[in-house]
């Protein structure tokens, strides 16, 4: 598909953001000239892709669509049992009900926002697990996404197996930066969970980015075709959520897929309730179409090797102009550390946020806020979370722009570096209960 971009005056976006309460995610999109808000839902689909939505079979019940669906993820991820969901954070709920009983813990390299409120919500608690280096934006080591296995160990010891629901691992994990877990964390951490019997689940959202830096940077794995090194990662698991409005290259969709029976009897018990029924959890058939074939085709070397090596050309051209990045550069998205950019403004004042409304104003692309806002209150105290960092995400959909579009976003954060003394923090002036960050408003300090 193609569509026209349309760059507004800078006087207009001035007011449009103003408008938005400073919150990126409460402009119009036609207000917006380049979006990397997100890379969810914002890919384009192939031709063949589109041409699965004229074979929808809109049966209520046994469509076609939801057997080629279950023979994708068999194909690719590896799983006998499949149950479809309208996105990740359905699936994500349904894993949280059929696990989680009251004050039990869940063990995760690092929060994801929609699954951690999900566990809440069950009165599970979650703890971050993540390697010391992933706090920190300059240091340069391959796999920030790592399980720091010992601190890991030492919960599950603290607690006792029965009272841990289950570990959450994370591949090129969102909140860190987009970094990666290695195969061999991976391995060990299935270790750890077979020695204690405990579920070990994979938010596989974005497990081939993961299979590809698993691919450049890992020992070993060279010569392996990613769809054999993603494979591998999903065979030490028992079970996926996964939001397949990423890796999966399609507009909507999600699913919960296990080798496990009881977690599947249990999900596919619960998706009546909440999404539909069990052949399509939420989706039409022609959806669930495009999405299977998104499956095959994603699993693809010539593709994700384009993919991610456009996102770090990206950070690269940011890097360069001295801008403060993390690095090493994420799959999907290239995190401005704001804390560096904008050291005169204190945290209490939202930095990041206040970077995201000043690139909107600067140059007409949108990024997301990624730091305390987005971290949100714990639910019991409701004491801000806080969080050690303040990143601004710019996010590359999947076969939508091109070198030169992100030419030109890279050229307008770099002019503002150059005049960051002029921005100013922000005050929240109002807040939703949930998921804030999606609702909140704010004024210029
Ligand atoms: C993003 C999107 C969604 C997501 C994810 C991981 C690792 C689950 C989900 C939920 C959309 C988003 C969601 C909340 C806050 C901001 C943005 N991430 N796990 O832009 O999937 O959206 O399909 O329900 O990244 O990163 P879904």
């Amino acid at each position: 598909m193609v569509e026209p971009a349309r760059l507004i005056s800078p006087r207009a976006r001035q007011k449009a953001v103003k408008a938005a309460g400073f919150n990126t995610f409460l402009l119009k999109s036609r207000d917006v000239f380049i979006d990397l808000l997100t890379d969810s839902g914002t890919s384009a689909m192939s031709d063949g892709q589109w041409a699965g939505l004229m074979v929808g079979d809109e049966a209520y019940a046994g469509s076609e669509n939801f057997y080629n669906l279950e023979k994708a993820v068999k194909d690719i991820y590896g799983f006998p049992y499949l149950v479809p969901t309208h996105q990740g954070r359905g699936a994500e709920h349904l894993a949280a009900k059929a696990l989680i009983k009251e004050g039990q813990n869940v063990l995760s390299n690092m929060y994801f926002t929609t699954s951690r409120e999900h566990v809440e919500r069950q009165g599970g608690i979650w703890r971050d697990c993540i390697i010391k280096a992933a706090y920190d934006s300059e240091n340069e080591h391959p796999f920030k996404g790592n399980f720091d296995i010992a601190k890991t160990a030492a919960f599950i010891k603290k607690f006792g197996p029965e009272q841990i629901a289950f570990i959450r691992v994370e591949p090129n994990c969102n909140m860190a930066g987009g970094q990666p877990i290695s195969m061999e964390n991976l391995k060990a951490l299935r270790f750890l969970s077979r020695k204690h019997k405990i579920l070990l689940m994979m938010d596989a959202t974005r497990a081939l980015e993961n299979a590809y830096f698993i691919k450049i940077r890992e020992s070993g794995w060279s010569d392996q075709p990613v769809k054999m090194i993603l494979k591998t990662m999903t065979s030490l698991v028992d079970g996926v959520t996964v939001s397949s409005k990423k890796d999966n290259l399609v507009n909507i969709g999600g699913f919960l897929a296990t080798r496990d029976k009881k977690l599947f009897e249990e999900a596919r018990a619960l998706v009546v309730v909440y999404e539909g029924l069990h052949t399509y959890g939420g989706m039409a058939g022609r959806d669930m179409e495009a999405l299977a074939r998104g499956i095959r085709e994603m699993a693809d070397d010539d593709y994700i090797r384009h993919r991610v090596e456009q996102v770090v050309w990206f950070g690269n051209l940011l890097k360069d102009a001295g801008v403060p990045i993390v690095l090493p550069i994420g799959g999907h998205a290239v995190y401005l550390d704001a804390k560096r950019f904008l050291p005169h403004i204190p945290s209490t004042q939202y930095p990041a946020q206040a970077l995201a409304a000043a690139i909107y104003e600067e140059c007409g692309v949108r990024s997301m806020e990624r730091g305390s806002v987005s971290a949100g209150r714990d639910s019991k105290t409701g004491k801000e979370h806080g969080s050690k960092l303040e990143l601004v995400r710019l996010t590359v959909p999947r076969r939508v722009y091109t070198n030169d579009h992100l030419g030109f976003a890279a050229d307008g954060i770099t002019r503002l570096f150059k005049k960051r003394k002029s921005i100013r923090g922000l005050k929240m002036i109002f807040e939703s209960k949930q998921l804030r960050f999606f609702q909140a408003r704010f004024r210029k300090i």
